[in-house]
């Protein structure tokens, strides 16, 4: 059974993980209604992997014998200066996401909770994957400076990312 210390920091990235979800969907609905729509489906597959991020960790608590516990979602920014910026706040974003899961990693180890400690693994690796992807746009963005045809190649490319469920493990 999970611990009360344990649970409840779950509990809290449960809740980062949903409002992660909701900020790119937030980002996805600013890029829908400037016509960029290769950005906007992007944003919304990576709205679609923070839910499934919150899932799995929803669904762990309650394996281990916790409960889960919803907190209000805190409500996201809704405009951007352009997308370069957007996407500055995408990567930074996902850095502060990092330190959150190292943190989770870190109570695990002083709880000695092995199980948990191996539960965090698969983020730990996904948020390598999370900042790397966020780290690489953006560099994209920035080349082409957030705009003009290289930007219109970079959105018409985004459009054909879909959302994948992770293989269950
Ligand atoms: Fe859940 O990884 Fe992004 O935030």
């Amino acid at each position: 059974m999970i611990n009360i210390r344990m649970e409840k920091a779950i509990n809290e990235q449960i809740n980062a993980e949903l409002y992660s979800g909701y900020l790119y969907l937030s980002m996805s609905a600013y890029a829908e209604s400037q016509n960029m729509s290769g950005v906007a489906n992007w944003l919304r597959v990576q709205a679609q992997e923070e839910q499934f991020h919150a899932m799995k960790m929803f669904d762990y608590v309650n394996e281990r014998g916790g409960t889960v516990v919803l907190d209000a979602i805190e409500k996201p920014r809704t405009e951007w200066d352009n997308f370069v910026e957007m996407f500055e706040e995408v990567y930074a974003h996902e850095q502060k996401v990092t330190a959150l899961i190292n943190n989770l990693v870190e109570i695990a180890m002083e709880e000695k909770d092995h199980a948990t400690f191996n539960f965090l693994q698969w983020y730990v690796e996904e948020q390598v994957e999370e900042e790397a992807n966020a780290s690489g746009l953006l560099e994209q963005l920035r080349f082409v400076d957030g705009k003009g045809s290289g930007f219109f190649m970079i959105d018409r490319e985004l459009k054909t990312r879909v959302f994948t469920p992770p293989v269950a493990e």
